[in-house]
Parts: structure tokens; sequence; C-alpha cells
């Protein structure tokens, strides 16, 4: 059975429609430290309000529901946490050790993500390596790469099961992200359908590495079901999906929408967090590994973006 820990966010509540549509509702258990969105989610199955820092809560659940997957997804974003960097380091960690520390008692095996956060201004931007310079300059980015070390040391040390994807910008239309650098990406189809016009927080020619929910989803699946006899990294692994800037998303926007139109108004604290990212990631180790191959390009997914939320009137 599976745990899903901050199952109403961005990332967790798509990874937690997809386990239950695969694996049962009553083999998905969700909590959060919220419940009053995705109500679909927190009455179709067994939902618990927990603060992902509380240990023994988590360890109860575990013990309750004969859990052997910990999806660990509650985490404070890029932009948001440098608001705030004593909370992020705080929720961050304290979640992230406390699901460690379940998982060690209980014999689970964890997932958690990275993020293309996790590198910085002195790391190869350009197809930046699996195994490489990790000096980020956000406290965000600060948070992935301890958590990144602390689950390969939960690994060597304690035989725990932990994998990791690092992932880049996710584009998704269920739950809107939660302050994220790359929350422009998202906030652009929106705008798109609704006034033909969007004001970006980002330079127009700041190329980021993307990728849409659905194959977000198909990677955290994807890891947790490889053998582990063939993995050679843990935590966390590069994935590609695309790499694209502003004035490109909004030249296939104009595809669709062709009177479209982009300004910008840029956010100093976003744009420096920007700025220290990779332009783009090679991910080889994930190709080889565990057959990571991704399904949507900048093209398909604008279509399937903006179909969607047209489709929703919103
Ligand atoms: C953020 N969406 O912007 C997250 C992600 C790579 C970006 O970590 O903080």
């Amino acid at each position: 059975n599976i745990l899903i820990i901050g199952s109403l966010g961005q990332l967790g509540s798509e990874i937690a429609l997809e386990c239950r549509k695969r694996y049962g509702d009553d083999h998905v258990v969700l909590t959060d430290i919220r419940n009053d969105v995705n109500k679909p989610l927190v009455e179709g199955g067994p939902f618990y309000l927990v603060d992902a820092r509380d240990g023994q809560s988590v360890d109860a659940i575990v013990k309750k529901h004969n859990i052997d997957t910990i999806y660990h997804l509650a985490a404070v974003l890029s932009a948001r946490a440098e608001k705030d960097p004593l909370n992020a380091w705080n929720l961050n960690m304290g979640g992230l050790i406390a699901s460690l520390e379940v998982a060690k008692a209980n014999g689970c095996a964890v997932f958690t993500p990275s993020s293309i956060g996790a590198f910085g201004p002195t790391t190869p931007k350009q197809y930046t390596p699996q195994d490489t310079i990790q000096r980020p300059t956000s406290i965000y980015g600060v948070t992935k790469v301890a958590g990144e070390l602390l689950c390969d040391y939960y690994y060597h040390k304690f035989d725990v099961d932990t994998r990791g994807i690092r992932f880049p910008g996710v584009i998704s239309n269920m739950t809107p992200p939660g302050g994220g650098t790359t929350d422009y990406a998202v906030e652009i189809y929106y705008e798109a359908v609704k006034s033909h016009h969007y004001t970006c927080f980002l330079r127009g020619d700041t190329y980021l590495d993307m990728i849409y929910m659905p194959d977000a989803v198909q990677a955290a699946i994807q890891i947790m079901e490889a053998n582990p006899a063939r993995l050679r990294h843990r935590n966390a692994f590069n994935i590609a999906a695309m790499s694209f800037c502003p004035e490109e998303q909004a030249a296939y926007i104009r595809t669709h929408i062709p009177d479209f139109t982009i300004s910008y108004d840029i956010d100093p604290v976003k744009q420096a967090i920007a700025d220290s990212w990779p332009d783009s990631l090679e991910d080889y180790a994930a190709r080889v590994e565990w057959d990571w191959k991704p399904r949507f390009d900048l093209a398909a997914m604008t279509a399937d973006m903006l179909t969607t939320i047209q489709r929703r009137g919103e």
C-alpha cells in the first residue's frame, strides 16, 4: 500500500489520482495539512489531516494501513521559500526526516522529489550532468540538496529504499503550483484563454527545463516500480522533457490563439532564482537505469493545456 504525504499539492494531487486509478482507492492513503481542496481525493479513499513533521502520526498510519511505499511530497517551493527561509527549512527538512525515520522503522521505500533547483550558478548550465557541482543559492535548493544527501544517507546507512527525481518545472492544470519560480509557465495558459494576454515575471529569454504533469507522474511511479538491482543512482535522477523560454512558449500559444500577446514585469527574486538554475539537463542515467522517456513536448503540452482549460471554461 502507498502513503502520499502532501497529497493535495500540485505534484501530490496528480500522483495520488494516478496511484488510486492504478492500485485502487483503498490501497492509496493520503495526508495533507489541509482538506479544503481536491474534495474528490479527500473523499475518494483514506485521508488524514497530518503535519508532515508529525512522525508519530505518520508511523501510526503506516502501521494501520500496512504501507510499503511513502511518497513524501510536502514542501515549500522556491519563490515562497525565499520569503520565509526558516519555515521552508523546518517544513522541507523536518517533514523529510520524519518520513525517513518512519520508513526505517517500518521497512518502507521512500520517493522524494528533488528539483533543477538543486543546482546553482556554478553548475554547468547546458545539459547539466547527472553527477556535478550542486551549490544552489536559494533556500529551496539548499533543502533539495540536503534532502538528496539525507535520502542517500538513509539508503547507505540504514538500507532504506530511497529514490528521487530532480523535477524540472512541472506544468499542470489540476492543482495550481504553490509559489514556484516556474509558475509563469502554468499561469500563461490560463491567461491566454481568459484574456489573450499574459504579463510574465521572468525575462522572455529565460530558458528552463520543464515537464508536463502526465510525464512527471509517470516518472514518479515508474522509478518506484524499477528493479533496484539496475539503480546506480538513487537521489536524485535528472529527467528532461523540454527546455524553453517564455517567448518560445508564447509563440506556441499563438498557433492556437493568434492574437495572444505577452508583456514583462520582472520579479527580481524569481528572476535571480531562475538565472541560477540550468537551461537544460541531460538525463541518460534515468533512461539507462529505469527506462525514463518523456512523451510530451512543448507543442503537445500547449495543445493539451489550452484545450483542457477551454473545455472547463476557466
Ligand atoms: C519551483 N516548480 O518553481 C518548482 C520547481 C524547478 C522548479 O522546483 O520552485
